[in-house]
């Protein structure tokens, strides 16, 4: 229940493909955003746990799927993100991507 790596480094204004694995056995996803989202879409899947997404940021994989996150950063700061399946997140299945203001 972890994202390697569980930090990444990006800066300001940079376009960053993320290309997410799933080596685990059951399904995972990978969703990016603040916080505050992370949490409210948590508790959404909490409600509808088969929940399975492909939106411009978060992306379902089933075990052995592999998918793509594209993402600009357009604002410095920390963006979060995380697997929001029942109990996974708790499990610390999350991690932060530091953009730095150049
Ligand atoms: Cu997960």
């Amino acid at each position: 229940m972890r994202f390697t790596p569980a930090l990444v480094a990006v800066k300001k204004g940079e376009t960053v493909r993320f290309v997410v694995t799933n080596s685990g056995k059951v399904p995972h996803e990978f969703s990016l955003g603040t916080e505050q989202e992370l949490k409210e879409h948590y508790e959404v899947m909490k409600k509808f746990p088969g929940m399975e997404h492909n939106e411009a940021n978060k992306i379902s994989l089933k075990s052995g799927q592999k998918g793509e996150v594209i993402w600009r950063f357009t604002k410095g700061g920390v963006v979060d993100f995380a697997c929001l399946h029942p109990g996974h997140y708790d499990a610390g299945m999350k991690g932060q991507i530091k953009v730095a203001n150049q």
